[in-house]
């Protein structure tokens, strides 16, 4: 009965609190939004980043609590210990040169999760008896103007092993517990399934956002903008479906509105990083799938035309 073992194996460990350390690449909102999660669970982490500064306390609220955390960043240079548990959270279009920094640092058996856009999880590989999983989030937090914290939009997690050689869902139990209980965070057996979800929303409004200067909601304001969302899911939709991905992808148009409503004052991530004049992650989202549709053999001249536009910008 592996299963039942495995569930009081479970409980046994959250009940010892598992003297796991959480190295977290990518120092942004995201990243320090789990290290803050993981300090309520009293598990260490420390941040990694280019730019380290000295440890500071921080607040950090959510719509059920404010407190003060502790915030630690180091550079890799100075990590001395290997790194045994790895949550990657960097732009898309920096997670091979920010592993490739700290590579030589993972332990044999480490345990990485990728919590990204796009689908650059797939590209990375590890070492036998080390694990990689991919996540995807709808959560939403930011930095304020004093540089608290702020967890905005309490959404959902999913993660799961992207190759599914590297890890049995024994392996997935063991690791979700792991992870911040006040966070959802779902096991998901078909991770790649789920990041051409987030994949297929964000080719939708991110690029168009950009191209208007606009907030999400305002991509659907006018009939000629909204028309022209609809061609664009239609597109992806095409090219997601030649690639065999399940009926989730016959409704991009439908999911991408829910996601606008929900969104509607967002600027959208790209656009935020051509205003702040920052690399953004248009090769990675749009540009990415032009790529598989390239290979495919089918035309994408309404994603290439917007890649065109925001590579102008940036
Ligand atoms: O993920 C997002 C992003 O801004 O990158 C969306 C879903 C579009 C919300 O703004």
């Amino acid at each position: 009965m592996p299963n039942v073992f495995v569930s009081s194996l479970s409980n046994l460990i959250v009940q010892t609190k598992p003297n796991t350390h959480w190295h977290i690449l990518g120092a942004g909102a995201i990243g320090s939004l789990w290290a803050a999660y993981w300090q309520q669970d009293d598990i260490a982490t420390t941040l990694i980043t280019r730019r380290p500064q000295s440890p500071t306390m921080m607040t950090f609220s959510s719509p059920s609590t404010s407190l003060n955390i502790y915030r630690n960043t180091v550079g890799a240079r100075e990590i001395t210990q290997p790194i045994t548990h790895l949550l990657l959270t960097t732009k898309a279009q920096q997670s091979m040169s920010a592993l490739d920094s700290i590579k030589h640092l993972l332990s044999d058996d480490a345990i990485v999760i990728i919590l990204q856009n796009g689908m650059a999880a797939k590209k990375i590989k590890l070492k036998k008896n080390q694990i990689l999983y991919a996540a995807t989030t709808t959560d939403g937090c930011y930095f304020n103007d004093e540089g608290s914290l702020i967890h905005a939009g309490i959404g959902m997690t999913y993660f799961g092993v992207i190759d599914s050689t590297s890890a049995d869902s024994h392996q997935l139990q063991a690791t979700h517990i792991l992870l911040p209980r006040h966070l959802n965070v779902e096991t998901c057996h078909n991770i790649e399934e789920r990041l051409w979800q987030k994949l297929a929303i964000n080719c939708a409004i991110n690029a168009l956002g950009v191209k208007y200067d606009c907030c999400n909601g305002a991509l659907l304001a006018t009939e000629e903008r909204s028309l022209e969302l609809r061609q664009l899911c239609s597109e992806i939709s095409i090219i997601t479906k030649a690639l065999g991905l399940g009926s989730w992808f016959n409704d991009i148009f439908d999911h991408t509105c829910a996601v606008i409503k929900l969104t509607q004052t967002n600027i959208n991530s790209t656009l935020q990083d051509i205003r702040k004049g920052k690399h953004c992650e248009i090769n990675e989202l749009n540009g990415y799938l032009c790529h598989e549709a390239k290979c495919l053999a089918i035309s994408a001249p309404l994603n290439q035309a917007l890649v065109d536009t925001v590579m102008q910008l940036e």
